[in-house]
């Protein structure tokens, strides 16, 4: 049988709202964990997207034992060296992300300011232990634009507007998060059935 619930561990409330939003059509249910009765926050001491969604997966499904998700993602921007990547959140105190990454990038040519988002989603439930990635490619631009979205979406362009300038809606169908969310729903559909 399908599976209509799932457990998100994160404590990040607009990667929640958004996994809600991508899964709700499709017919599934997002609690968070504090919902759920767990109020996580383990040490993400990973090396890769992955490894870091991982831990985070296994901690909410120790303590509810419900399938769990988890989300690691982050920003790699190629004329850094893939920085910030998995120390995007650790990048800059809440609400100077955009700020900081401005002005270490203000010498960057436009035609190198090339970037991407990276999405790792775990899942967890009994023995069943799966990761799903995506990717969204684009640029960063010169100034932070428009108020929707969260974390680094004001200075993320997506052709010639950014993430944040784009409506939830659009946001979600060329996201990283939303592309990976849809493989995660593939992949719950074959191992689950209809
Ligand atoms: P949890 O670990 O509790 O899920 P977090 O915000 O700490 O929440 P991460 O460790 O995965 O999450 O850090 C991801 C950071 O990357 C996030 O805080 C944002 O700054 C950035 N990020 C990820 N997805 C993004 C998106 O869709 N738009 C803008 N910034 C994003």
């Amino acid at each position: 049988m399908m599976i209509n619930k799932l457990v998100m561990a994160t404590n990040n409330a607009n990667k929640l709202r958004e996994a809600q939003e991508i899964l709700a059509p499709l017919g599934i249910e997002v609690l968070s964990q504090r919902e759920a009765g767990a109020d996580c926050d383990p040490e993400e001491n990973g090396t890769t997207f992955a490894e870091n969604a991982m831990i985070k997966a296994q901690a909410v499904y120790d303590a509810v034992s419900l399938p769990t998700i988890a989300d690691d993602s982050g920003l790699c921007v190629d004329a850094l060296g893939g920085r910030p990547g998995v120390y995007s959140a650790r990048y800059a105190p809440e609400g100077q992300h955009c700020a900081k990454l401005l002005e270490e990038m203000k010498d960057i040519p436009a035609d190198k300011r090339t970037a991407h988002f990276q999405c790792s989603i775990a899942f967890i439930d009994g023995d069943t232990h799966e990761i799903l990635e995506a990717a969204c490619c684009g640029s960063i631009g010169f100034e932070a634009k428009g108020s929707n979205g969260f974390g680094y979406d004001p200075v993320f362009l997506y052709g010639d507007k950014t993430l944040a300038e784009l409506s939830a809606e659009e946001k979600n169908k060329i996201s990283h998060r939303g592309a990976a969310l849809r493989e995660l729903y593939g992949f719950l559909k074959e191992r689950y059935g209809d």
